[in-house]
């Protein structure tokens, strides 16, 4: 399921289930939606709650620092916290800057940045700049460790332009645990370009950001982390949604557009997005940055780590909801349609809209990959070990941190091949670098995918080609990481190490 290549006919709503009417139901509709989802994992998980209230949808802070002579400064704390997901029930988790989650942090083009990240927690964590471009030694990896107490304050310039990018812990071994426990957050970056385009950009009132995840909890509240050997194999999967850690979130919509800055903040579930009522958004960026164009679709799929920056037109005044789907099973035949995974967010306009302006028919100048600059090409084969739960592998191997699998020449363009022999789809993730999809099977890729990325989803079978370079930074001692997103497949191994030289 992908926006461009199995999108319905846009005349007719694509999601059949629930007529507009029903969704016009409200909370109603909601519980509907609640009950279809058959992931119950637990007999007393909190999934049978969903439909039963509605919040806010929770804003993170908008921390724009404090300037130190040329340097933009943060003070980021991790954090144990307590969060009500549902009413009158109090969940552990952990935050920083709060409860669960994190701000949302406000960068700039060209700025020199210092992050001063303190930890609380009584383990050791890092804190990753999933996106960027910096220096091995801020990269916030398995080597940077934070340890109780401790302060980690690493320093770059922001290299990348307008974009989502994000941040979470790397901890070797518990990135899964820590990230489910809610230590991430998102991070905006503004350059001038993309201000001239008069997209929308009002924090909070037509530029949102959503952080989606689905997580587990019983009905005394208990979020800890509990994976199973299934669910180290499959990735660790949840039954209730979030945004921004609302569960039956609402935003009241104030203008005609409003612009969505997705991140696929989940351990293990891809989500196929769209809107119940079939209709179409624009898709404006990928991971790293706009698109060249706007793409029209009814649908955008993102897996682990993975961002969409969407504009849907809310000018019709009526209710929608934000939900990921999956195609109806209905006895062998893929005629059902589809059926809502997960509601995420309902988005209710007000009586009153602001106008807004259009979108550009053009976005940013990206030129086509250029395959000839490659100088070099490695390949990197996905395996499974044995029948070992989790025991993924990448060209036989399982990560090691005393061994840098790969050394990669500074400023050098080069082709990474992915070849997925694992049986199973692997989100692939690379650090310190934003890269171009080449081909995946020898086809290029999906339009919204033809941007800036540095995650690609790898399916099961694929082969994936990227133009890939590694500027400015090189540090012969320290490495940067490339691993599947899938945390449980990362904690378990499906990670490598390279230098930049
Ligand atoms: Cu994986």
């Amino acid at each position: 399921m992908s926006a461009s290549n199995t999108s319905p006919d846009p005349k007719k709503p694509f999601y059949s289930r629930f007529s507009r009417r029903q969704l016009l139901l409200g909370t109603a509709a909601i519980g509907i939606t609640g009950t279809a989802a058959s992931l119950f994992f637990s007999p007393d998980s909190m999934a049978k709650s969903i439909g039963q209230s509605e919040k806010p949808l929770a804003i993170p802070p908008l921390l724009t620092g404090r300037m130190e002579g040329a340097t933009r400064v943060f003070d980021l704390d991790i954090q144990d916290g307590q969060t009500e997901f549902f009413p009158g029930l109090q969940t552990k988790t952990r935050g920083i800057n709060g409860s669960f989650l994190g701000p949302v942090l406000s960068l700039n083009k060209g700025e020199n940045t210092r992050f001063n990240v303190t930890s609380a927690i009584n383990e050791n964590t890092t804190l990753h700049w999933h996106g960027f471009n910096l220096p091995a030694k801020s990269d916030g990896g398995p080597h940077q460790i934070i340890e109780p107490g401790a302060t980690w304050s690493p320093e770059f310039e922001i290299r990348e332009g307008a974009s989502t990018l994000w941040y979470h812990s790397h901890q070797m071994h518990k990135t899964a645990e820590q990230v489910w426990s809610g230590i991430a957050g998102m991070a905006i970056v503004n350059d001038e370009e993309s201000q001239a385009l008069g997209l929308p950009n009002n924090y909070g009132v037509d530029d949102i950001p959503i952080a989606l995840q689905d997580r587990r909890i019983r009905q005394n509240g208990d979020m800890s982390y509990n994976a199973n050997p299934h669910d180290i194999n499959m990735g660790m999967m949840g039954d209730i949604p979030m945004a921004n850690g609302t569960v039956g979130a609402v935003f009241d919509v104030t203008t005609n557009l409003v612009r969505l800055r997705l991140l696929n903040g989940a351990n293990a579930s891809i989500y196929t997005l769209g809107f119940i009522d079939g209709r179409t958004f624009k898709i404006i960026a990928s991971d790293g940055g706009l698109l060249e164009k706007p793409v029209e679709a009814q649908l955008v799929q993102i897996a682990p780590g993975e961002r969409a920056e969407i504009i849907v037109d809310m000018s019709d005044k009526t209710n929608t909801m934000l939900a990921s789907f999956t195609q109806r099973n209905t006895g062998g035949n893929n005629s059902g349609g589809l059926a809502i995974q997960f509601p995420f967010l309902q988005l209710h306009p007000t009586d009153e809209l602001q106008s807004s302006n259009p979108v550009p028919a053009t976005l940013a100048s990206i030129a086509a990959p250029d395959v000839s600059k490659a100088v070099n090409t490695r390949r990197f084969v996905f395996g499974v070990r044995g029948m070992m739960m989790g025991g993924f592998t990448i060209n036989g191997k399982q990560m090691d941190i005393n061994v840098i699998n790969e050394t990669v020449p500074v400023n050098t363009t080069e082709i990474w091949e992915f070849v997925n022999e694992s049986r199973m789809a692997h989100p692939f993730h690379i650090h310190n670098t934003q890269f171009r999809i080449i081909d995946r099977n020898g086809r290029p890729p999906r339009p919204e995918e033809a941007g800036l990325k540095d995650t690609v989803l790898v399916g099961a079978a694929d082969t994936v080609r990227l133009l890939i370079r590694f500027d400015e930074y090189s540090d012969a001692e320290r490495p940067y990481m490339y691993h599947c997103h899938i945390l449980e497949h990362e904690d378990a191994g499906m990670m490598g190490q390279f230098t930049v030289v």
